[in-house]
């Protein structure tokens, strides 16, 4: 796509490529806004060449670029380098007549300007939103020195020029909607860091580590999924500008679990095939497994554990007044609102929550307002579930017996519920000793990351894998198997 072009469709609401900024906001009819913005452009680039994928700065990469906004994601894919991605500000089409879809002011026309009462709750939320976005490009800097192919190092890349841009998302937000404190904020997007002791990202499994390419996949597949599920609930909002931004971000995140899914998927398929040709049908077998250069079911099984119940805190505690507040106020609604069918305020209804009282675990009618966080989880567990059972049939395939589960909704949980109770995968209620001194069989342990670690060797071949994970069935755009995704220069692997 050249510089100066703009794009332009019927179809499409238009983004225009001809500006510093790319948008389809208007950018230049609003100079303050527009001056605010690329007053923090150069900051963002700063804060991406130190805390983005570390060297691969010149390298050129095959990314995609949205340049209009419908489902289907209208989109040009062309070799860039990664400073140069032209970072935009894109916006779902307006819904005429929006009016707000839940809440104490259901029915009232959607707000295209920041209520004053709620301005605070409104700020936070966005913020935090956009704190997830910078962090998971921080969390995932060094996996492009160890990238099993350079498909999936292409993968990695998108999505982080894709997080960057959802980071821009949030910042216009903040920039055009809450003037001086929106720009503080902006600013602090760009200064606290992943698992930095004194200035850490908000939310917990931000500043956990990244630390290989199974965990990014258990990451795009699990983690985004929050992502996903909290990006549908705020495409629900009144405050217009939110919603249709989330409905647009909500396309890119779908990529991200594709990546994935196959991801892990892909790492699978190596591995029964392998097992296979080995004759090897202990799934247990861990040691024989090993050798053979690709990863055993059961550190499959711990990965996911860790990442799912990690996720799984996200979601704030199971019993809330933060999100009973959100709703009432019109802010935040639930996945799929518009879909379910009720009064859409929630006052009088009930929902169960599972909890542990007198040391059981039971189910207790909760008022649906305060156990809002609790019914998205469930949401998020069901929909976790697709990809899960898509994996397991790879393995049954196979003819090997093994399955990939969800750990009990109580494990491993350190925010709401569960969060002062020790509980196995299977859902048993135990003391901490017994839970700690088996540990290592439900997450993964020393020596899985040892393995892992052995694992993660570079290969950037065109057109060549990695031991441990399978070809993908089909290219980026439908390329060719020896495309090269990404062409690299040799002073681009060194890491600073
Ligand atoms: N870690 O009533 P509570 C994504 C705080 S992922 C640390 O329990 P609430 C992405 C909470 O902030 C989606 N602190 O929960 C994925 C509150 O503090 P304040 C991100 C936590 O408020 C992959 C206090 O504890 N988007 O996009 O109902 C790659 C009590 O809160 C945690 C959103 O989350 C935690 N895990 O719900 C890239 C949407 N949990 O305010 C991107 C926006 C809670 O009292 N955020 N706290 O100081 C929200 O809707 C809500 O803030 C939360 C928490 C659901 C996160």
């Amino acid at each position: 796509m050249s510089e100066n072009e703009t794009i332009r469709s019927e179809r499409f609401v238009e983004v225009n490529y001809d500006e510093k900024i790319p948008n389809n906001v208007n950018l230049s009819g609003d100079r303050q806004l527009q001056r605010a913005l690329e007053a923090w452009q150069p900051d963002y680039i700063d804060w991406w060449k130190e805390a983005g994928p570390a060297a691969f700065q010149d390298a050129e990469v095959y990314l995609r670029t949205a340049v209009g906004v419908d489902p289907e994601g209208w989109a040009v894919f062309d070799h860039v380098r990664m400073p140069e991605y032209r970072w935009g500000i894109l916006l779902a089409p307006a819904v005429e007549g929006r009016t707000i879809p839940f809440g104490r002011h259901k029915g009232e026309p959607a707000w295209q300007e920041v209520p004053g009462e709620y301005r605070s709750l409104l700020r936070r939320m966005i913020v935090i939103q956009g704190d997830t976005e910078p962090a998971s490009v921080e969390q995932q800097r060094y996996l492009g020195q160890t990238a099993p192919s350079l498909y999936d190092l292409r993968n990695l890349f998108q999505v982080n020029v894709e997080e960057g841009r959802h980071l821009w998302a949030m910042v216009y937000l903040l920039v055009k909607y809450f003037g001086r404190d929106g720009r503080e904020e902006a600013q602090a997007l760009l200064e606290r860091r992943s698992a930095d002791e004194n200035n850490p990202r908000i939310l917990g499994a931000f500043n956990e580590r990244t630390p290989d390419w199974l965990s990014f996949f258990m990451f795009t597949y699990f983690t985004d999924r929050d992502g996903k599920m909290q990006l549908a609930a705020l495409a629900q909002s009144g405050f217009d500008p939110l919603s249709r931004t989330c409905r647009f971000m909500l396309t890119e995140e779908a990529h991200h679990m594709f990546v994935g899914e196959t991801g892990v998927s892909r790492t699978i398929q190596a591995t029964v095939e392998a097992m296979n040709k080995a004759g090897i049908k202990d799934p247990y077998d861990v040691e024989a497994i090993r050798a053979l250069g690709v990863i055993d079911l059961p550190t499959l099984q711990r990965k996911a554990n860790f990442h799912i119940s990690v996720t799984r805190d996200l979601f704030g505690s199971e019993i809330s007044s933060n999100a009973a507040e959100l709703y009432s106020a019109g802010l935040k609604g639930r996945f799929e609102e518009t879909r379910i069918d009720d009064d859409h305020v929630l006052t009088n209804d009930t929902y169960p929550v599972m909890t542990v009282r007198d040391g059981e675990i039971v189910t207790e009618d909760q008022p649906a307002l305060n156990a809002l966080n609790s019914r998205l989880l469930d949401d998020y567990i069901k929909d976790c579930q697709g990809g899960i059972n898509r994996w397991n049939k790879i393995i049954a395939d196979a003819g090997i017996d093994f399955e990939i589960t969800q750990p009990h909704k109580g494990f491993n949980r350190k925010i709401g519920e569960f969060a002062d109770h020790y509980i196995t995968p299977e859902g048993e209620l135990v003391s901490a000793e017994v839970f700690e001194s088996l540990a290592d069989e439900w997450l993964p342990n020393a020596a899985d990351h040892e393995f892992l670690n052995s694992l993660m060797k570079p290969v950037y071949e065109p057109g060549e894998y990695a031991s441990w994970i399978s070809p993908p069935r089909v290219g980026i755009n439908n390329k060719p198997g020896d495309f090269e995704y990404v062409k690299i220069y040799s002073s681009d692997v060194i890491v600073d």
